[in-house]
């Protein structure tokens, strides 16, 4: 600190260590001062001759490129897909049928939709789960999210969707929010939707973290293998960490103490070495199936239960590198579901035909021209060898002289003639037959839009589906027009006539609307599929969660290291919060620093949380508003909470004290700790939640 001297604006007083420590322009010249532009006298204008000054500005001026139009806040994050079960009687795609073990780097994106770049983590929103994987015979991007339908079955209404989901044109919000009329005014025209809004309701739509979730591929894709016989799939991601949602309730709060709660989790664990997997499952299947399902397999908005076609897992990717710079990879990857390799086709699924084009093009708006393949991030790790040329930005144009085909360059002269295609390892697609006059119709098998949206409603724990019927009462009371809110309902009566009566009653309508006309009776019996349930999958385990230790003065030394240390032992991560930033001075005397005051961490950010102090400390803070909240949200999130009993004033004022349960653990006997880690490995107490909605 000392050779930092401030007196004449600082920075140009530092100097460089060395030669290469000395700052340049972006033409390399070396530069003296960019801290005072060039002037005529101290006091007088500034001179419009200076270059270094003009290209510093010109350049910053110039810094933003335009946001995705959809999925604009997302987070990105390195790492390696590890081939372990290959399937080359399915597939010639060298990431899936090479050897047992073979590692393809990967780049994946999370993100949500309907929120700007600055948008907040939390939004109820579908999550993007966009994967590249940089394979030996070419990119491969599965851009999929982490929902397996879609709100419509073709692509050609995108852009209605997206306008109905975005701020309202006028008036330029709400942002990141589907609680508004616009949205609903749309969604309840668009019946298609239905199975999707059952999703977006429910809590996968406010996971806990990206780590937490499931990701799907959504289309059925084809399969080729060496001989040219292809195969239906339909691509999904497990969360080796389980999968965990956060409640409505804190994920509004969460946005105010954390906007960032999603990237910074991917962040920290990362960080810590704490390295997320999910395994890559395929669910494959033949044009016999297909044709005996229920559901068209190239609608969207069906899923295919998992009970009816098992999901095998071929592969694992783990995440293991956080970006080095944010724009350079995060911002400029440039994901294409058209960025396919051989052994992986398309199928006529219209909503995939749509993004096709869709994204290419989307491209060069942002990122400026056709190179966009040039950039570090999106360049393939295999040759790539091609007679494209020039354009914006053009960095690796072929040499030599041959930049057309056919040619007779090579023959003899000794220059390089370029490459040629190569059918017997060129991409080729599946040989499927296609015929049919020019139409502009839907096709009678997408017709069903309310069988499915049930199975997922049943399928739902109790406990669920009350944060379904709690979320649609929300996104409701939303929604100034009546007739918009009526209609949302004619639909629910249609998937649920339990549900609908539910949400009518909660945002008050006197009676209940009509249920609307389905294009196709619904199957009312389809059976529960329990893979749907986020909490009848749950992970019982506190690996890789947070709990937070609320100490202050006085907090005994052993109960606190007795948390820390069952909590690690667990592959859990600790936070220690205090009244003050520098941390508290604990029964024996020691000071332990806090990662957070208590105003900056309240009890949302963790998934449990203790809270250890003595009684005189417990009194002191027992009027603290930030104290009182941190207490009083824990019990309201169904958290499991550690304790001693000289809390009691501070829980007492927080309203707590005579309502603990088993979710409460005294921990002031320090081997109480192991016990309490155990029962967090339920993350969650329900029973508390069943008791309050009696
Ligand atoms: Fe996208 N979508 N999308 N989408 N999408 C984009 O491409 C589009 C759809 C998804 O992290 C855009 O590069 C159309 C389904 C993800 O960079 C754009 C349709 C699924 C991402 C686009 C869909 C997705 C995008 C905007 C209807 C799940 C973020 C920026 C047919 C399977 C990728 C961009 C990233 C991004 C178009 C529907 C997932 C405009 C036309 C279904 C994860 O091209």
């Amino acid at each position: 600190m000392k050779d930092l001297d401030l007196s004449k604006g600082g920075a140009n007083h530092q100097k460089p260590k060395g030669d290469d420590d000395v700052m340049t322009t972006a033409q390399g010249a070396p530069v003296a001062d960019d801290q005072n532009w060039l002037k005529a006298g101290p006091r007088g204008p500034s001179l419009l001759e200076d270059h270094i000054a003009r290209e510093k500005i010109f350049h910053f001026d110039h810094e933003r490129i335009p946001e995705r139009v959809v999925h604009a806040r997302g987070y990105g994050v390195h790492g390696t897909f590890e081939l372990t079960d290959p399937i080359p009687e399915l597939t010639c795609a060298s990431a899936l049928a090479g050897e047992k073990g073979k590692k393809t780097p990967v780049f994946v994106r999370f993100s949500t939709v309907a929120g700007n770049k600055g948008s907040p983590d939390l939004a109820r929103d579908v999550r993007g789960f966009a994967v590249k994987f940089y394979t030996d015979e070419g990119n491969w991007d599965l851009v999929g999210n982490n929902i397996p339908v879609f709100f419509i079955q073709d692509a050609i209404k995108f852009p209605d969707l997206i306008h109905a989901a975005k701020p309202a044109p006028d008036r330029g919000f709400p942002q990141a929010q589907t609680a508004h009329d616009n949205f609903w005014d749309f969604i309840s025209l668009s019946p298609e939707a239905m199975h999707m809004v059952m999703w977006i309701m429910s809590d996968r739509a406010i996971p806990r973290s990206f780590r937490f979730m499931e990701g799907f591929g959504v289309h059925t894709f084809r399969f080729v293998n060496a001989e040219g016989k292809a195969t239906f799939v339909k691509f999904h991601w497990k969360p080796k960490q389980g999968m965990q949602s956060v409640i409505w309730n804190e994920a509004l709060k969460i946005n105010g103490a954390d906007p960032d709660f999603h990237r910074r989790d991917m962040w920290a664990a990362i960080d810590a070495g704490d390295y997320p997997q999910w395994e890559l499952g395929v669910q494959v299947f033949d044009e016999e199936f297909a044709e005996n399902f229920e559901f068209d397999v190239l609608d969207a908005t069906k899923i295919i239960p998992e009970e009816q076609v098992p999901v095998r897992i071929i592969g694992t990717m783990t995440l293991d590198a956080n970006v080095e710079n944010f724009f350079a990879e995060t911002e400029q990857v440039a994901f294409c579901t058209q960025n396919i390799v051989p052994g992986i086709d398309f199928t006529e699924d219209p909503l995939l035909q749509g993004r096709n084009f869709s994204y290419l093009d989307t491209q060069l708006k942002r990122l400026g021209g056709p190179n966009f393949t040039h950039i570090p991030i999106n360049s393939p790790k295999c040759p790539v060898r091609h007679f494209q040329q020039d354009g914006h930005m053009a960095m690796q144009n072929p040499k030599g002289r041959a930049n057309y085909e056919p040619n007779s360059w090579g023959e003899g002269t000794g220059e390089d003639r370029g490459p040629r295609g190569c059918p017997m390892r060129g991409f080729t697609s599946a040989s499927v037959a296609v015929e049919g006059a020019k139409i502009r119709e839907r096709s009678e098998t997408f017709a069903d839009h309310y069988s499915q949206a049930r199975q997922f409603y049943i399928s739902q724990t109790p406990v669920e589906q009350t944060h379904m019927a709690n979320a649609l009462t929300f996104e409701l009371s939303k929604v100034g027009r009546m007739d918009i809110r009526k209609r949302v309902i004619g639909h629910l009566r249609n998937i649920d006539e339990g549900l609908a009566g539910k949400v009518c009653e909660a945002i008050g309508l006197p009676e209940m609307p009509e249920a609307i006309k389905p294009a196709r009776e619904p199957i009312t019996d389809l059976p529960e599929s329990p893979a749907l349930s986020i909490l009848k999958n749950s992970p019982n385990s506190f690996k890789g969660r947070k709990l937070g230790i609320y100490i202050a003065e006085g907090a005994d030394a052993k109960v606190v290291s007795a948390l820390k240390e069952a909590a690690t032992a667990t592959g859990a991560m600790v936070e220690i919060v205090a009244p003050h930033v520098a941390g508290a001075k604990l029964s024996d005397g020691t000071m332990l620093e806090a990662n957070e005051k208590i105003d900056g961490a309240p009890s949302v950010v963790y998934d449990a949380v203790a809270v250890v102090m003595s009684e005189q400390s417990a009194r002191r803070y027992d009027a603290d508003k930030p104290s009182i909240d941190f207490v009083n949200d824990a019990f309201a999130h169904a958290k499991f909470v550690a304790y001693v009993p000289e809390v009691k004033p501070l829980f007492e004022s927080a309203g707590v004290w005579k309502w603990m349960d088993d979710g409460f653990v005294d921990v002031s006997d320090g081997s109480a700790a192991r016990t309490f880690i155990e029962k967090c490995g339920n993350l969650r107490f329900w029973g508390r939640e069943a008791v309050k909605q009696d």
